[in-house]
């Protein structure tokens, strides 16, 4: 009899999602860093070189932005999934470094064919929308992100199978060439770009990029089929998601854990468990509400001790508190299994941690995230003081080697957030790391 088709669900214990529980720069990068030992392929699903993954490996640090960090690893494949946006100038830069550092991309490293190019005048359009009058700030990392997601939607986009058509090329830039320089120009008084120049380098950039360009979709699902262990890693984090984050202060991608079938053409069945990250306290970067943001020495001492800078953009990260009604709403959104807690010993000096356990909103107690930004800029928290554990728990690798306290907050972590912390990271380096029993 012929054998009837089912699921496999070989497929799908094989794979999980990692994902930023908060406002991003959670330190995703090192924990995929940390996890790629355990998988085959890792495959980026979200966002573009707006992602600033910092990775220490003996001491040498290596930032990422559009190349997922699972290629730090000779024997993992890395992804650039159809979700993503790619600026090819961008992607052939970090391409070039990795080489510089022996990395082995032409190997290990696949475009999707079906990912959208991110093109000078979406940077133009960005840069003119974020000084425009009238108009809300973002605070975007001026990447043109935003204006290639929105020409993606508006079904104007250039995808990377159409980069590698000279032709086609050649017809897009001219015609959006000519729509983008009379918008800019027309609302922002700004100077028009060259499409003819735009093509050549473009023409030129698609060639070198053509041998990393293949269907990743197909790609990864037979890696799965075939019994390898994938990774979605994300980029950004929950509060910065399209739909789920502090709209309109977020990306413009789907950054929870649900953009990893979305992004990746990888069904919803085949992906096994979703690991979230948080760091012990919250930041942010770029404007948009923070209900537990600090405005004093707290704050300040926050940023110095965890060195809360952007990876791309080098802005100062706004500081706060542990904010456990929002961690719960994001293991809620992102259907959060696992929990890993990065910069655990930045707290190491603090006498008390206040943790947000509730917030008030005009004197109203509430468990839920309000979906207005008025809502969320109104909400007072409430919090609870838990000990602190004044010394060094930097680089401990294991459990029962951490100070009481700190065992203590990360146990009232993992109870009132409803999901289970399995990785506590203790430092930048892949060894400061811990698995939890
Ligand atoms: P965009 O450029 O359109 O995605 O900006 C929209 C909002 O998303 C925020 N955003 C980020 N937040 C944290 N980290 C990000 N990556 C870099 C890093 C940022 C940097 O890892 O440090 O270097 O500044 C990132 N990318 C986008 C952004 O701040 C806007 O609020
Ligand atoms: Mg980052």
């Amino acid at each position: 009899m012929q054998e009837r088709p089912g699921r496999d669900s070989k497929m799908r214990a094989k794979s999980a999602v990692v994902v930023g529980a908060q406002w991003g720069d959670e330190g995703k990068g090192k924990i995929v860093d940390v996890l790629s030992e355990r998988f085959k392929v890792v495959a980026r699903y979200a966002g573009g070189h707006n992602a600033g993954h910092t990775v220490i490996i003996g001491g040498q640090k290596f930032i990422l932005q559009l190349v997922p960090c699972g290629v730090l690893r000779p024997d993992c494949r890395a992804v650039i999934g159809n979700g993503v946006v790619l600026d090819p100038l961008a992607f052939l830069k970090e391409v070039a470094k990795l080489r510089d550092l022996k990395v082995n991309v032409d190997e290990q490293l696949r475009i999707s064919n079906r990912a959208q190019v991110i093109l000078p005048y979406h940077r133009m359009i960005e840069l003119a929308q974020e000084s425009a009058p009238g108009r809300k700030k973002i605070g975007t990392t001026s990447r043109g992100i935003g204006p290639a997601y929105e020409d993606k939607m508006a079904r104007n986009g250039l995808r990377v199978v159409d980069l590698l058509n000279r032709d086609l090329l050649k017809t897009h830039i001219e015609n959006a060439c000519g729509e983008k320089n009379a918008i800019a120009h027309a609302l922002f008084g700004t100077e028009p770009l060259d499409p003819a120049q735009m093509y050549e380098e473009y023409a030129k950039a698609a060639e070198e990029i053509r041998p990393f360009v293949t269907d990743t979709g197909a790609l990864l699902n037979q890696a799965l089929r075939d019994g390898q262990s994938v990774m979605f890693e994300g980029a950004q984090g929950t509060m910065l998601d399209i739909d789920h984050g502090t709209y309109p202060y977020v990306t413009s991608s789907s950054a929870t854990a649900g953009g990893a079938s979305i992004g990746t053409g990888v069904g919803p069945t085949a992906i096994g468990t979703v690991i979230g990250v948080t760091k012990a306290y919250v930041t942010r970067v770029g404007e948009g509400p923070f209900p537990t943001e600090l405005h004093d020495a707290a704050g300040e001492e926050l940023r110095k001790r965890g060195m809360e800078f952007g990876a791309v953009t080098g802005r100062p990260r706004r500081c706060g508190w542990m904010d456990l009604p929002l961690l719960r709403y994001s293991n809620q959104v992102n259907g959060t299994e696992w929990l890993v807690v990065t910069k655990l010993d930045v707290l190491d000096t603090l006498a008390e941690i206040p943790v947000c356990t509730g917030y008030e909103i005009d004197g109203q107690k509430t468990d839920t995230m309000p979906a207005d930004v008025r809502g969320i800029e109104s909400i007072r928290p409430v919090y609870t003081k838990l000990k602190g554990w004044q010394q060094s728990t930097e680089g401990i690798r294991s459990f029962d080697e951490l100070p009481q306290a700190a065992r203590e907050y990360l146990r009232f972590l993992e109870a009132e957030s409803g999901a289970r912390i399995g990785m506590v990271s203790t430092g930048p380096d892949r060894d400061q790391t811990m698995y939890l029993p």
